[in-house]
């Protein structure tokens, strides 16, 4: 049964006041972590593994909190990720994420990998939004133009054609918030559970053995996407302080990691984005028409750490020693994690040499009132210096194309086909999208320019 439409509700009940998006989102992080624990336990250890290292972690070192996450923020941290099949679901999605205040942010190539989707993460953009809870969903959209055999790729767009993987309700809802501004706490609520149906585990593809064996053999990808009801969440990720704890204590729990970690190698100063996983899952499906049984791998499990957003500069830094590591294989080269540290020595790894080179983002505050001389120019170094500025590093929100490639293939199995290498798609993906992605270095560049305005201005106010 459905609800009666919103129009008809009692006035009183419109007049609710309306819940902030990190409310909304907050509630449907946690919902969605609680459906996860129970569909894949799994999760629910790689949690409990996670809560007890971040807890040793900060008992050996507490400024850790000082300078990283906060501890209510640490809690609550954690990305997820789906695959969707339409430019429809993709651009729904984005509505749907933006009544939680998340948007999207960057666009990710994945087809350089051989994976035929493109992606972009949805996530909160402003300081406060990332505070209170920095939940994201890193959403990729199936590239069916990359399949290369006709008649597979018009079964496909005709399966996607007919799914709707959004309930009546949920869409109600959306619209609902985007004409009001937002949703009452028990529009809330009803939305959460709403949005959650979208996201949960179907062991019944929605086609025959037949139609999903020709849809795997092109690639597991596009068996995933195209032969259930909906794009099942494929992985919660917690956020860890302690990485490399966490790949080795993993088996001791029962939990096989991959094999090594993607992103940058372990530093004094953690930069970008370091992600390990465990495999997928091999699970039990029931096909349609011949109700046959078979089993089907998509879901897993991740875990990530965190460290500092960096410039462009920073960044062409990173890619380049990244490629230098991963080019020398076979033969005599050292392991791969030899490789990357030894690349990776011509990365500063201090704070203080990443923000003098401008390799990394930082917030700067002014920490104690000194007047100085009006109209004067400011160096921002130096005021940080003389111990009048503080300097922290600003926290990277985002995902890293290589390391997205990594997971996939982690989970697609070494006898994988390829599908056609092709260039990205931004353009494409956008109008799928329905609306531009925005640009994670601009995002942490405003965030660094304003701290510095608001240092000047503070010290022009105690300018005699
Ligand atoms: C997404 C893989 C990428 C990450 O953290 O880089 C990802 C997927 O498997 O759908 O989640
Ligand atoms: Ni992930």
């Amino acid at each position: 049964m459905t609800s009666p439409p919103l129009r008809e509700r009692p006035h009183q009940e419109r007049s609710q006041p309306l819940e902030a998006p990190a409310v909304i989102r907050t509630r449907f992080s946690n919902a969605l972590s609680q459906m996860y624990r129970e569909e894949v336990p799994q999760y629910g250890t790689l949690l409990e593994l996670v809560a007890d290292i971040n807890a040793a972690a900060v008992r050996r070192d507490p400024s850790l909190l000082a300078h990283g996450p906060r501890s209510t923020r640490l809690d609550v941290e954690r990305h997820g990720a789906i695959r969707l099949g339409t430019p429809y679901e993709l651009s729904t999605i984005r509505r749907i994420f933006a009544v939680m205040g998340m948007h999207p942010v960057g666009y990710y190539d994945l087809s350089v990998a051989g994976v035929p989707v493109h992606s972009t993460a949805f996530r909160p953009v402003d300081g406060d939004s990332l505070s209170a809870n920095p939940f994201r969903v890193f959403t990729s959209l199936l590239r069916l133009e990359l399949i290369r055999d006709q008649v597979l790729k018009e079964l496909a767009a005709e399966i996607l054609r007919k799914r709707s993987i959004f309930t009546a309700r949920a869409l109600e809802l959306t619209h609902h918030a985007e004409v009001v501004g937002g949703l009452t706490k028990a529009e809330t609520e009803e939305f959460v559970g709403e949005v959650l149906k979208t996201f949960r585990w179907h062991d019944e593809a929605t086609v025959s053995r037949d139609t999903y064996e020709r849809l795997r053999s092109a690639h597991r990808l596009i068996a995933d996407v195209v032969c259930f009801k909906g794009p099942h969440i494929n992985h919660l990720t917690p956020r860890t302080l302690d990485i490399d704890t966490a790949q080795a204590e993993m088996p001791l729990r029962g939990i096989a990691p991959k094999e090594s970690i993607e992103g940058p190698p372990a530093r004094t100063v953690p930069i970008l984005l370091r992600q390990t996983s465990f495999k997928a899952l091999e699970e039990p499906v029931r096909f349609a028409l011949s109700h046959a049984e078979g089993t089907h791998t998509a879901r897993f499990g991740e875990i990530e750490q965190r460290g500092l957003a960096l410039t462009h500069k920073g960044r062409a830094l990173y890619d380049t020693l990244l490629q230098l590591a991963r080019s020398e294989q076979g033969g005599d080269a050292p392991r791969y994690e030899d490789r990357l540290a030894e690349a990776f020595k011509a990365f500063p790894d201090t704070l203080d040499a990443l923000r003098r080179e401008r390799l990394g983002f930082f917030r700067y505050a002014l920490l104690r009132q000194t007047a100085l001389p009006a109209g004067s120019d400011f160096d921002i170094d130096d005021l940080v210096d003389q111990g009048i500025v503080s300097a922290t590093p600003i926290t990277y929100e985002d995902f890293l194309p290589v390391s997205a490639a990594g997971i996939f293939q982690s989970n697609l199995g070494d006898a994988e086909p390829k599908t056609a290498c092709a260039e990205g798609a931004q353009a494409e993906f956008e109008q799928a999208l329905g609306a531009p992605v925005l640009d994670a270095i601009a995002l942490y560049q405003a965030e660094q320019d304003a701290s510095i305005a608001e240092v000047i201005r503070d010290i022009n106010r105690l300018a005699p």
